[in-house]
């Protein structure tokens, strides 16, 4: 009903692109659309963009109609159908001519009687951009006089006027939708070349770290515009090479590993790709950015201070609200501790974390 097209069977080894042709009846009266449907297996030997094989041997409506008439003979109310549909006129983007191009034929059928001016108006025609497209004021053929950009506009909406030789309304005027079909002319872009990211060291797999997306101007609704993301590699490979993944349709970086050991591995550097038409590397168009992933210190390297959860309760009772001085001078002692040593802000923290361990392990 909505135009569809399924497979009944499986087309994995289809060779050779099929061909058939689709007709569709409007019901009130006996008009016919027909287009002719070219299907390719994506990713075969010859893929071209999906769009451009609908295109290439799409039948436009040939000839659009004023709606016809209806009404007494003796030239009473003239009404118009109401059910009149006029088809949209698709045209690709980049088209490479020759211009003028023609695209459908304006006819009102009382140029049997009459001699009949056809015009359009419209942002498209007589407003800016000017003349985009143009019209045969005799003949009716409407032409597009130059490549079309999607991106710049995706539809044109366009009204056609039929006069008389003095200027006379023949026909109430109708509608034109024109319709830039998209093409995959633009790559996925990262807004930025290198992007900075931090997890801490000993996470768990699973542990977000970063978001990375790149933005298509094409159509996101058709496979010119989305984009699906992967790690093309990682530097340093340890402990092993695979550490992070992305979501390859949302760009979230996650650990899948554990092992992040800052004493070891500081900083990754990881390439990511965004490729269009669904991730497809055979014709999709790709960008690349790089992730620079710090890995943030934990205090995995302590040598236990000598501190008993008695002596804590001590501290506290004289008043000490956290157990700084024990757990400074402690700190002293253990100098040569390859964690990284604490910032003033991390100062307030560690001795929470510490005593945190302290109490659990009953040291000493
Ligand atoms: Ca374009
Ligand atoms: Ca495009
Ligand atoms: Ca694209
Ligand atoms: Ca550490």
């Amino acid at each position: 009903m909505d135009g569809s097209i399924y497979t009944e069977q499986d087309v994995s080894s289809l060779a050779e692109p099929v061909q058939f042709m689709v007709t569709a009846r409007s019901v009130p009266d006996t008009r016919i659309w027909e287009t002719t449907v070219k299907l390719a297996l994506a990713g075969g030997t010859l893929p071209p963009p999906t769009a451009q094989i609908a295109w290439e041997d799409a039948q436009q409506p040939s000839v659009i109609l004023f709606p016809a008439h209806r009404g007494t003979s003796s030239g009473g109310l003239r009404r118009q159908r109401r059910d009149w549909v006029i088809p949209p006129i698709n045209v690709p983007e980049n088209s490479r001519g020759p211009f003028p191009q023609m695209l459908v034929s304006i006819r009102s059928d009382q140029d049997r009687e009459i001699q009949i001016r056809y015009s359009i108006t419209g942002v498209g025609a007589d407003q800016p951009p000017n003349e985009v497209f143009r019209i045969d004021p005799v003949a009716g053929k409407m032409f597009v006089t130059k490549p079309l950009d999607r991106e710049e506009r995706s539809s044109y909406h366009l009204r056609a006027h039929a006069v008389d030789m003095n200027g006379n309304k023949v026909e109430n005027p109708i509608d034109l939708y024109i319709y830039v079909i998209d093409m995959n002319d633009n790559r996925p872009e990262f807004k930025n070349q290198v992007y900075n990211g931090s997890v801490d060291e000993g996470s768990k797999p699973g542990s977000y770290v970063m978001k990375m997306t790149a933005n298509d101007a094409d159509d996101d609704t058709t496979a010119n515009g989305m984009v699906r993301y992967r790690i093309l590699s990682q530097t340093p490979l340890s402990p092993i090479p695979n550490m992070f993944t992305i979501n390859s349709e949302t760009g979230d970086i996650v650990t899948v590993a554990a092992g992040l050991d800052r004493e070891k591995v500081s900083q990754y550097t990881i390439i990511v790709q965004a490729t269009d038409m669904e991730g497809n590397l055979n014709f999709g168009l790709s960008n690349t950015a790089t992730a620079i992933i710090s890995v943030t210190d934990v205090n995995d390297n302590p040598r236990e201070p000598v501190v008993s959860a008695s002596s804590l309760k001590q501290h506290q009772s004289r008043g000490v609200p956290e157990p700084h001085a024990a757990f400074q001078s402690a700190r002293s002692r253990r100098e040569a501790a390859s964690d990284l040593r604490p910032s003033p802000a991390l100062r307030l923290l560690a001795p929470r974390r510490c005593l945190g361990c302290l109490l659990h392990l009953g040291v000493p």
